[in-house]
């Protein structure tokens, strides 16, 4: 009882600094974009792959969550993008409070859209709003089509779900109609993408939805702002 009280303040104290967030962001005009997904999904090399298609288009900055190391943000500095790592320690996602504290270390003048990778983790990040405009989901898979029913929050919160490594379906057994099923069946509004990092099928359709809806984002802004 006790643990589920401080739970309940834990996540509203997070709501109300996303909130604040979310007005910072709109304020300075930046698309603000949340990718989870379990350990090892591939969130890295979607952002790799994404990177490399809009970097000439948009001002780019990257907020990466890990437990360790400052692999993933110099993974992303290789590609000249402004990252910063945030190490949570034991903490298995990132807060509302932890973004706003890594924005301090970006030129917040600069920046047409913030991606923000969210420690590897299946389950709470789902919990913890920050602020953003659009929330991605990265699934590997090969960890099975039944997934999505018996972890349904991140599948449910998710704008786009991301159905990656597709190469390796043929050695997986598992069959991307089931596993499409099933996500919808949690999220019937998901907007769903296969893809491979590896040998990049299916991320340029991403890439085009991503910024069709980064577009419609900024045309709105202006028409509430006239
Ligand atoms: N075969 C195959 N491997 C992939 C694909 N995408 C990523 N990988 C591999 O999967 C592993 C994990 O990829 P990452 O991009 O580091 O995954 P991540 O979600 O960022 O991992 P964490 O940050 O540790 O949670 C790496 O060895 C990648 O090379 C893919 O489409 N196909
Ligand atoms: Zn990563
Ligand atoms: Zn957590």
């Amino acid at each position: 009882m006790h643990q589920v009280t401080l739970e309940s303040n834990i996540l509203e104290a997070n709501e109300a600094l996303a909130a604040e967030n979310q007005i910072f962001f709109n304020r300075h005009n930046i698309f603000v974009i949340n990718f989870m997904s379990a350990p090892g999904a591939g969130k890295t090399s979607v952002l790799e792959a994404t990177i490399k298609r809009i970097k000439s288009d948009y001002r780019l900055g990257v907020i990466e969550g890990d437990l360790m190391t400052t692999l993933d943000a110099d993974r992303i500095a290789a590609l000249g993008v402004p990252a910063y790592q945030i190490t949570t320690g034991t903490v298995c996602h990132l807060d509302a409070k932890m973004v706003h504290h890594a924005l301090h270390h970006f030129k917040v003048n600069d920046l047409d859209l913030l991606l923000i990778e969210n420690v590897g983790n299946l389950v709470c990040p789902a919990e913890f709003n920050l602020g953003e405009d659009l929330r991605v989901m990265v699934y590997s898979t090969v960890e099975g089509a039944e997934k999505p029913k018996k972890y349904p929050f991140m599948f449910h919160e998710s704008q786009a779900v991301l159905l990656n490594k597709i190469d390796l379906l043929p050695y997986s057994g598992v069959e991307l109609a089931e596993l499409e099923r099933n996500v919808l069946e949690v999220n019937p509004e998901a907007k769903i993408f296969p893809i491979s990092c590896r040998t990049q099928e299916g991320l340029d359709e991403w890439v085009v939805w991503l910024r069709n809806c980064v577009e419609t984002h900024k045309q709105n802004a202006m028409a509430n702002f006239s």
